[in-house]
């Protein structure tokens, strides 16, 4: 007897906006949603967990709809000072993020895991769904790029994704325990495992990648069915598809299916993409051809539940 529980990952902003739409179509209950932290880092003295916050302001209705983070109606007066002060102004804090950061970085003073800070702050944004960070110890992704190594917000935001990547590597990955919730989740007979559509190599391969995380996914016996990130040879959002030709890769949800091989059970790809769906059943992968943009919030629900009858349809072909 299965828990009926569906998990998702999910990392940034894309990843989101099909968290929002699971949150629609699945009760609170039903619905894990396990974040990346290899975003996060210390920055004039707070924790800053952005994918967190991301989806938080997502699931609470407060994001920003046209940046995908931080909150709408933000004002900047904060940055305003700060900068006039002689302070760094690469990385935006606005007035009303700001609350959030003070809070999260006095309760993790005060001995809170970011488990218990993330379901504090979801308590008070109504969010009812589970929201967990993938581990409650510290993870760093870390760019390699010709000109050298970068943390991870120096690449994305103070950057802005120029330099060439040559690979990625996660600070703390080998030590970091994943959360004691996600395997509790897993060993209860998930429903489904879905990752959502964000960036494989510094939003998901961090999850996936935490030490023991994915025999434990493959024992569950689950359907792990991914979400390309890559559609029509472009990201939706981000630099995934400027990483993969840095990396000598297709930009296609091909070289996706060959990112997850061995991982995932099937792949939902766009409509624009079928000419590939031959080739990614040849690597053992099941395909389901759905529109997979996003644009609004129908787009997000219908993908949502497309991912769902997609793992239900492989569930009885999963070999244990
Ligand atoms: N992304 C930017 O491109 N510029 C910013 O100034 C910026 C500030 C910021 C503040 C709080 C937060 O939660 C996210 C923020 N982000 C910003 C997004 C952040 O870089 C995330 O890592 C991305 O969402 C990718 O995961």
């Amino acid at each position: 007897m299965n828990s009926g529980q569906t998990i998702i990952l999910s990392g940034g902003v894309g990843g989101a906006k099909l968290v929002l739409g699971m949150s629609h179509v699945l009760a609170p209950e039903q619905l894990t949603v396990i974040t990346n932290t290899g975003d996060d880092f210390n920055h004039y003295g707070l924790r800053i967990c952005p994918d967190i916050d991301t989806a938080l302001y997502t699931l609470s209705g407060l994001s920003d709809q046209e940046k995908g983070w931080g909150r709408a109606e933000e004002t900047w007066r904060f940055m305003q000072a700060l900068t006039a002060l002689g302070g760094e102004g690469w990385f935006n804090l606005g007035d009303t993020d700001l609350a959030l950061h003070l809070i999260r970085t006095q309760s993790l003073a005060e001995g809170k895991t970011l488990t218990e800070v993330t379901r504090m702050l979801a308590n008070t944004m109504g969010i009812e769904l589970t929201l967990l960070p993938m581990t409650n110890d510290r993870v760093a992704t870390q760019v390699m790029t010709k000109s050298g190594q970068l943390d991870f917000q120096h690449y994305f935001v103070r950057d802005q994704c120029h330099p060439k990547v040559t690979g990625f590597s996660f600070q703390g990955l080998s030590e970091a325990s994943t959360n004691p919730q996600l395997i509790c989740s897993l060993e209860s007979q998930p429903e489904a495992i879905i990752f959502a559509p964000s960036n494989p190599y510094v939003s998901i391969d961090p999850i996936i990648k935490l030490p023991g995380l994915l025999s434990k996914m493959r024992q569950s016996h689950t359907p792990i069915v991914a979400v390309s990130p890559i559609v029509g040879g472009a990201a939706i959002k981000g630099p995934a598809a400027k990483m993969m030709l840095e990396l000598g890769l297709e930009v296609s949800p091909l070289a996706v299916a060959e990112h997850y091989k061995g991982v995932i059970h099937g792949l939902v790809i766009d409509e624009q993409d079928k000419k590939y769906a031959s080739a990614i059943e040849s690597l053992g992968l099941a395909v389901q051809i759905a529109p997979t943009i996003m644009h609004d919030l129908s787009s997000r629900i219908n993908l949502a539940q497309t991912c769902l009858d997609f793992a239900q349809e492989l569930k009885g072909h999963i070999t244990p």
